[in-house]
């Protein structure tokens, strides 16, 4: 793909007021990068050295190609970056998290005090239930204040949460608990969505079945008049696990390269692959984004819309924003609902000053119109994020203007699960460029290269990678070792995201998408293997493959081509039965939104499904070589 915007006309930039250069404990973007090459480890350094470490680390890293050690001996634990320094400190009385729910009016304020309490009587309800550091511990729940203590008090004691996003089904949950053998699950009884309730607990019911490693379920029972009843010997009321416990327990002393916490991310082939990542270079890694890159100043609200159980929650709800000491905002909440003016609301009602979200909400609220966000009083906002997909020019100019009244900067963020913050974006100050995400964040090395790993001429497309290790990359893949290295050996000495990207003459990354089988639906992504693998349960299907379509809305749609085994016919009826049978097995966001019935699929010789030939022929493209395919 070539660019035609660097090869005609002159690229089109937005330059923010010159206030925005200035950060207050860092240089501009060139100094700050330039202070980064001349010495990596003394830029690390000197971000690390703002943290509490309970003892210094001898090293700051060690490269034994593919696997990097960060902070090597160093001991530490991001909850007391993220609550004792706050509290010991002089925010104790700070607003650490607003939780507002759907329901007006329904809000719930924790202090960095009272966050810290419940944190450290959850971790020692925990301990009491016989956790202890290392432990596996799953946790699914809705975007509660609950959550985001489940999560703090796992790493408080050192346990690995694996959280699992409230929003999939029993397959999908089952696979991730018994992939990370998660001794305890912690849950709610209910997710609000849309003024309903919507009952979880018969799912986890199901998604322990053959989860042997499973001992005890916390559920968290939201609904008081008539609580859901606790059967069995393992279920426990969550209140009730931290009643009777002490409000003290010191944080585990954590080396730097334990791990910190897994999470699944749908991956091209087989299962979900369980990212690790570890307690000291992660820490380092989303304090300084979360600083650098969103400025948050002492007095701000900050709300990211992601849910806590993706990475970006985890990165930017949850210890970036908390290690720094900001108020953050969660909400339950679904942006339609009850009207499109819903989260302007927000923003107008808390002060948002922050707004972090994603493409495809932005996409939506364009669809929506200007009138709803131009009911409220926006006059807060001061930066403006975006994450998940590539924000395109369209949808940048409507945020820009719409959202930001042409005065806030958007930092579109590119980043994934494996790399744990933000890598390439256009820091504040910088002029914008729509359509790009920017350069790479100091203390990043990104380029666009060829399958040799050369950089390619700007204006041509390539593979975007990271030529450095990082402190906030995973370390490996849970249970999989020989995946992870395929990150960084594919390409020749780099560490390849699968992603394609052109960079202009400026030096500016564009992201195309995606290089592999990954298709991302509404900022999630999605694995085609994970959806044809729900088809294929169906009794029906013999057969299914999926793509990704583009969609000006979603990003992308998935199209299912289905082979049906004998005795079953295509019907209207059928097709709704398997989106269905999708929808229960994976959840909503995995759902095809069109089924096509097939003769037969195309395939390799080895008897692989060969995908680009659906998509170039539903695109009406050119599927190219084609000459490895069976008949
Ligand atoms: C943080 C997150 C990672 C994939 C990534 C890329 C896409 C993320 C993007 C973007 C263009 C951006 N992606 N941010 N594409 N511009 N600003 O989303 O992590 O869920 O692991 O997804 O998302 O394709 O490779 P994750």
């Amino acid at each position: 793909m070539d660019m035609s915007a660097d090869s005609g006309q002159q690229p089109k930039y937005y330059t923010p007021d010159p206030s925005y250069r200035v950060h207050s404990w860092m240089g501009d973007y060139s100094w700050t990068y330039n202070e980064f090459v001349k010495d990596p480890d003394k830029f690390w350094d000197h971000i690390a050295q703002k943290l509490h470490w309970f003892s210094p680390y001898d090293k700051v890293s060690e490269w034994n190609y593919p696997y990097a050690k960060w902070f090597v001996n160093g001991k530490t634990n991001i909850t007391y970056n993220c609550l004792d320094r706050h509290v010991l400190g002089d925010r104790r009385n700070k607003v650490a998290l607003i939780w507002k729910g759907e329901y007006p009016e329904e809000e719930r304020v924790f202090t960095y005090r009272q966050l810290y309490r419940e944190v450290q009587r959850f971790a020692n309800g925990l301990k009491k239930l016989g956790v202890v550091k290392g432990d596996r511990v799953c946790i699914y729940m809705p975007v509660i204040p609950e959550q985001v203590i489940a999560m703090l008090a796992c790493t408080r004691i050192g346990a690995i949460h694996s959280v699992v996003f409230g929003g999939y089904g029993a397959a999908a949950l089952n696979q991730r608990i018994v992939g990370a053998g998660a001794k305890i699950v912690i849950t709610a009884d209910m997710a609000i969505r849309r003024g309903k309730a919507i009952p979880l607990k018969h799912i986890i019911e199901e998604a322990v079945i053959n989860a042997p490693t499973v001992e005890k379920i916390i559920i968290l029972r939201r609904e008081q008049r008539t609580p859901v009843e606790l059967h069995s010997e393992m279920e426990i009321d969550f209140y009730e696990a931290m009643a009777d416990v002490s409000s003290d327990c010191p944080a585990e002393v954590m080396d730097a390269e334990d791990p910190l916490f897994i999470l699944y991310t749908s991956g091209t082939t087989g299962a979900p692959k369980g990212i690790v990542h570890t307690c000291g270079g992660y820490m380092v890694g989303v304090y300084y984004t979360t600083k650098y890159i969103f400025d948050i100043k002492e007095h701000d609200v900050y709300w990211c819309t992601a849910d806590p159980g993706w990475i970006t929650g985890h990165s930017y709800v949850v210890y970036g924003p908390l290690s720094v000491g900001a108020t953050v905002l969660i909400a339950e909440n679904t942006p339609d609902y009850p009207d499109p003016g819903t989260w302007w609301k927000i923003v107008e009602e808390y002060g948002v000053n922050i707004l972090y979200t994603a493409p495809t909400a932005i996409r939506m609220f364009m669809k929506l119109g200007e009138e709803w966000p131009n009911k409220y009083n926006l006059s807060s906002l001061r930066v403006l994020g975006s994450v998940g997909e590539p924000l395109n020019p369209e949808a940048f100019e409507w945020f820009y203007h719409v959202i930001g009244k042409d005065k806030c900067p958007i930092v579109d963020t590119w980043w994934q699960t494996e790399t744990g913050m933000h890598m390439v974006t256009t820091v504040l100050g910088e002029p914008m460029r729509p359509g790009f995400v920017g350069k790479s964040v100091p203390g990043i090395v990104a380029d666009v290269v060829d399958k040799d790993g050369n950089s390619v001429e700007p204006g041509k497309s390539g593979f975007l990678v990271i030529k450095k290790p990082w402190p906030s990359m995973m370390r490996t893949i849970w249970n999989n070792d020989e995946r992870y290295r395929k990150y960084w050996e594919t390409i020749p000495g780099c560490y390849q995201v699968g992603d394609l990207a052109i960079r202009g003459e400026d030096g500016y990354i564009m992201v195309i998408g995606r290089s592999d089988d990954l298709i991302i639906v509404s900022g999630h992504n999605i694995g085609t293997a994970e959806v044809e693998s729900a088809l294929v349960s169906h009794k029906a299907v013999a057969e299914a493959a999926v793509i990704g379509k583009p969609d000006p809305l979603k990003g992308n749609t998935i199209k299912a081509f289905v082979t049906l085994r004998v005795g079953h016919t295509p019907s209207e009826k059928l097709k709704n039965e398997l989106i269905y049978h999708v929808r229960i097995t994976l959840g909503p966001i995995a759902m095809p939104s069109e089924i096509e019935f097939v003769d037969s699929l195309p395939k390799t010789r080895s008897g692989k499904i060969v995908r680009r030939v659906l998509k170039a022929k539903e695109m009406g493209m050119d599927p190219g070589d084609i000459s490895t395919l069976d008949e």
